[in-house]
């Protein structure tokens, strides 16, 4: 078989090639160069019609991403490298035996809405139709699976009915549970480029102020959980006002009656609402009127709806208010959930939740056989598989005994983290999938298999609003690296599945996958792209950017449900009758907090990418959780300071940063730092599995909490070019930076003397490595520079008052060189702390502008605005993620002035 490589192996060098971010759900165009001396360039697709050339952060720095560095290379076995016949062969082979012992139901496939379309695909065949199981459950349950289910209810199918261009076409944009300043930026950019021009009014649901309020005409700090409550309200207050579509609601759709019951029952009015959900009733009444008064509505949904025990009943009580109401399907109109991965959309439509079978059937006798006839299947699954919380409750009790996780690092993301983790390091077998050697997951297999990533990969993904784009290859494979497809199809072939998994290019697996689209589809499913099912590999390679559905010999529909149309039995859609609950959980005096949990603006997940960029480290370095001042002075803790974090199932250490846009009672962490990234701050270990009864996603963002001061001795960091890991129990953090990277650490203990510093640094004293020590035992100051061929390796400074050097002066460090004799011990001989750094905290990552510089340009230069800002520095005229803050340091100098 070929390698699945679409790329010479002397690379692509000098071709520019259109292809798709692999981050977020809006999926930017991105057209890719590789120069001769093989650096990448990126920049956004001018023609691209999710970002018409634009691109946020990430995106922009997705050069700094690519690469060999830390990269998986080869099959490994129980941690020694091994060719891909024998990874092939022990894959199989531990799959055979739990099968034939333990039945098809004893392997599971846990996979990822960052796969392609293609790999998801031949991955949810082999298990659906071949081995015989339903369990393969994805990411995508803690991230889609409450919309899904919501959609089903009330659509009768999966179906996001709009475009990204009703956001434009709207007058009143409501966001609920979403930050889309952060997390589809671009998207966010374009509704503030439509607001500018129509004066499209914008409404914030969310417990926290975040950047998408920025330029919010209302700001609902709704409590945790309440948004059934809201939107109860609303549909009570717009029945009470006569402002439902009668003739809609009458031609299409059914239980209106029930779904106004239920919320008159629960919310009769505006003042009713806001008591149930902690706001202001003048607030609550002018969100209503404007929703009730503008036709052109498009309510935008993410997180904070699905990552919740009654996420699925969120998503129906929006979907009832745009049913009620008829605005659905037009310009400018609609319920919109937002995706979250590259292809979270091209999983939902092959089927890779353990709940649905392939394109967008489900597991009906009929469904099942039609499904079985297409794929001449031996052994297809004929009921739903485990979804992940219980997929992972069968890997800890034993039912599961081969486990094959790919493209995620469940880990990390997995509620109850600490406990998935134990789970699989008993678990007979365990296989990983990934771009990335040393992931928390991976060290946790036996088998690690090396996949290709981003600019090596070649396939399709689906975006938010159902547009089907190519992922192209630009680079070549690294190593014995292959695409997930090729690995999947070769399993296939040796467990004696040769003819189906014959597989030996992407272009085939996408032909099989739109034929089943449309296969005995006849307009009874709202997923078929039969049209795309007779293209040959030229047409595939050259496939632009287009949405579903596109029927054979149909005109394509943009939107959907205009006139009806639902893809329920009776072509009607359902209103439901919901009622609100408070979170899963209930705080108390030991855990009084809430810990909510999501995104920040320059990380990705785990951050096994974007944690290689300095440019997109430097916005946040450093894992934060944020608490509203009056919290933190309840519990006594300071800006800037250690705490720890206590949970009911674990702990962790962060830095508190007080925020005053901060829900009193609610504290925020971001998800994505990873045992290889700081000590102790994952997440997922601090958040009980407890999940939505429909649709099995867990909810993330309430968890009982409280936060502690921690008592610190000592702190320091260390400045290394390669990443080093600590021997650490108490707080440290890494992040890199230009030319390497800063670890800084902090301990409750007595502080290590020269003589620990081995243990606490392993690995940092190579065979030739000169060291340099300055100890100073009176003011507990110990300073250490590792010297290798005359560059500075690392440099260490600790001290017992905490005063270090700044971060600028570090970076010059590792600049500077090569070190003479002089240098050696000026490295050293600085003085303990230094003047404010010049440059401060990144805000805007494109041009890389720091807080320091900022105020003191804003200060002193007089600059009044965002965009002489942008005249004077640059900031904020590439992607435009940082305007939002740089409103705020404008705000703070303004407050500063008149104080
Ligand atoms: N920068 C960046 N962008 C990303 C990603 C990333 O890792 N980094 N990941 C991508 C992925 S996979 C996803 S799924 C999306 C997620 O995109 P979002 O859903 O926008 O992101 P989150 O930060 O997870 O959560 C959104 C908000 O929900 C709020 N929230 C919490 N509880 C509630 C509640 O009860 N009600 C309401 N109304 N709101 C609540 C939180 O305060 C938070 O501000 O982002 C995508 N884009
Ligand atoms: N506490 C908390 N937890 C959360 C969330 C939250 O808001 N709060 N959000 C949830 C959501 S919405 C999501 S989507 C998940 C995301 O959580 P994960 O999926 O666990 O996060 P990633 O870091 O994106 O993991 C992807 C892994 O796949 C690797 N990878 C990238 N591309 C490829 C590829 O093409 N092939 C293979 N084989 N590997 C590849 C990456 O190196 C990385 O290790 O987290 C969920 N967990
Ligand atoms: S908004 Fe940013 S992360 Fe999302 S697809 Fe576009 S460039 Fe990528
Ligand atoms: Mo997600």
């Amino acid at each position: 078989m070929p390698d699945g490589s679409g790329i010479p192996r002397d690379g692509g060098a000098g071709r520019t090639v259109r292809t798709t971010c692999p981050y977020c759900g809006v999926g930017c165009g991105v057209l890719a160069e590789t120069g001769p001396d093989g650096a990448v360039t990126v920049r956004g697709d001018p023609d691209h019609p999710a970002n018409r050339g634009r691109l946020c952060s990430k995106g922009a720095a997705l050069a700094e991403t690519v690469g060999t560095q830390g990269r998986l290379l080869h099959p490994h076995l129980d941690g020694r490298p091994v060719s891909w016949d024998r990874a092939i062969g022990t894959l199989a082979a531990a799959f055979r035996h739990a099968i034939d012992h333990h039945g098809p139901d004893s392997v599971a496939l846990y996979v990822s809405g960052q796969l392609l379309t293609e790999d998801y695909y031949v991955a949810n065949k082999l298990m659906k139709g071949f081995i015989g199981t339903a369990n393969i459950d994805t990411n995508s349950r803690l991230c889609m699976a409450s919309t899904v289910a919501g959609h089903k209810r009330a659509f009768g199918s999966d179906t996001v009915p709009g475009t990204y261009g009703d956001l434009e076409q709207a007058d009143l944009v409501v966001l609920v549970g979403s930050n889309l300043a952060w997390c589809h930026p671009v998207l966010h950019q374009r509704l503030l480029a439509a607001r500018r021009e129509r004066g499209t009014r914008i409404v914030v649901v969310d417990p926290r102020r975040t950047a998408a309020c920025d330029e919010a005409d209302l700001h609902l700090a709704l409590a945790p959980g309440a948004d059934v409550a809201l939107f109860n309200g609303l549909l009570a207050h717009l029945h009470a006002g006569g402002h439902g579509d009668a003739a809609f609601v009458e031609r299409h759709t059914d239980g209106a009656a029930g779904a106004v019951a239920a919320a008159l029952a629960e919310a009769p009015t505006p003042e009713r609402a806001a008591a149930l959900c902690g706001l202001d009733p003048a607030a609550v009444r002018r969100f209503y009127d404007l929703f009730a008064a503008t036709e052109r509505v498009v309510t935008v949904f993410s997180q904070g709806v699905n990552q919740s025990a009654r996420g699925t009943d969120k998503v129906n009580a929006i979907l009832n208010a745009h049913l009620y109401t008829g605005r659905i399907g037009r310009p400018g109109m609609g319920p919109f959930s937002v995706t979250g991965q590259p292809n979270a959309m091209g999983g939902r439509e092959v089927g890779g939740l353990a709940n649905q079978l392939a394109a967008h059937m489900g597991f009906s006798a009929t469904e099942v056989d039609r499904v079985r006839r297409f794929w001449n299947a031996p052994r297809m699954a004929v009921r739903e598989g485990l979804k992940a919380v219980d997929l992972f409750r069968a890997v800890e009790d034993g039912r599961i005994r081969a486990l094959w996780i790919m493209a995620t690092n469940p880990a990390v993301s997995v509620p109850d983290a600490g406990r998935l983790r134990a789970a699989l390091s008993r678990c007979d077998f365990v296989a990983v999938s990934d771009g990335f050697a040393d992931t928390d997951t991976a060290r946790l297999a036996h088998l690690t298999l090396p996949a290709a990533l981003w600019g090596e990969k070649d396939g399709t993904v689906t975006n938010s609003d159902r547009t089907i784009a190519r992922q192209r290859p630009f680079l070549p494979l690294p190593g014995a690296a292959r695409p997930d497809w090729w690995i999947v199809s070769a399993l296939g072939r040796a467990l004696g599945w040769a003819d189906a998994f014959a597989y030996d290019r992407p272009a085939t697996i996408f032909r099989e996958h739109a034929a089943l689209s449309a296969f005995e589809n006849g307009g009874s499913r709202d997923f078929d792209i039969g049209a795309l099912a007779g293209l040959d590999d030229a047409a595939y390679d050259a496939l632009t950017s287009a949405p579903w559905p596109m029927r054979a010999g149909e005109a394509p529909t943009r939107r959907l449900f205009a006139d009806g149309g639902f893809f329920t039995p009776d072509r009607r859609a359902r209103l439901l009758p919901v009622t609100g609950r408070p979170p899963a959980r209930a705080r108390s005096a030991d855990f009084p907090l809430w810990l909510n949990s999501g995104r920040t603006r320059d990380h990705w997940h785990t951050m096994t990418r974007t944690g290689r960029s300095p440019r997109l480290s430097a916005h946040t370095p450093e894992p934060c959780v944020d608490l509203h001042p009056a919290d933190a002075a309840r519990a006594g803790v300071t800006d800037g300071a250690v705490v720890r974090i206590v949970t009911a199932t674990g702990t962790a250490l962060a830095r508190a940063a007080l925020k005053d846009g901060q829900r009193p009672g609610e504290a925020f962490l971001p998800m994505h730092w990873t045992d290889r990234f700081t000590g102790a701050c994952v997440a997922g270990t601090l958040i009980d599995a407890v999940a939505d009864p429909v649709s099995g996603q867990p909810e993330l963002k309430a968890m009982p909490a409280r936060v502690e001061p921690v008592t610190l001795r000592w702190a320091g960091c260390l400045l290394s070019r390669e990443p080093v890991e600590p021997r650490h129990a108490g707080y440290w953090a890494r992040h890199a930076v230009p030319g390497g990277h800063v670890l800084a650490l902090a301990g409750e203990d007595a502080p290590p003397d020269a003589g620990a510093l081995a243990d606490l640094f392993p690995g940092l004293s190579p065979a030739g490595a000169d060291t340099v020590d300055y100890e100073d035992r009176r003011r507990g100051v110990l300073r250490r520079a590792w010297i290798a061929d005359d560059r500075l390796a690392a440099c260490l400074f600790l001290a017992a008052d905490g005063a270090l050097p700044s971060r600028d002066r570090l970076l010059r460090l590792l600049a500077g060189e090569p070190l003479d004799a002089a240098a050696r011990l000026a490295v050293l001989s600085g003085r303990s702390s230094e003047p404010a750094a010049a440059e401060g905290r990144i805000v805007c990552s494109c041009f890389r502008v720091g807080l320091d510089r900022l105020t003191a340009a804003v200060r002193d230069g007089g600059l009044t605005s965002v965009e002489a800002i942008g005249r004077a520095l640059n900031a904020g005229t590439n992607c435009g993620s940082c305007v939002p803050e740089l409103r705020e340091i404008l705000a703070a100098v303004r407050e500063g002035a008149a104080a």
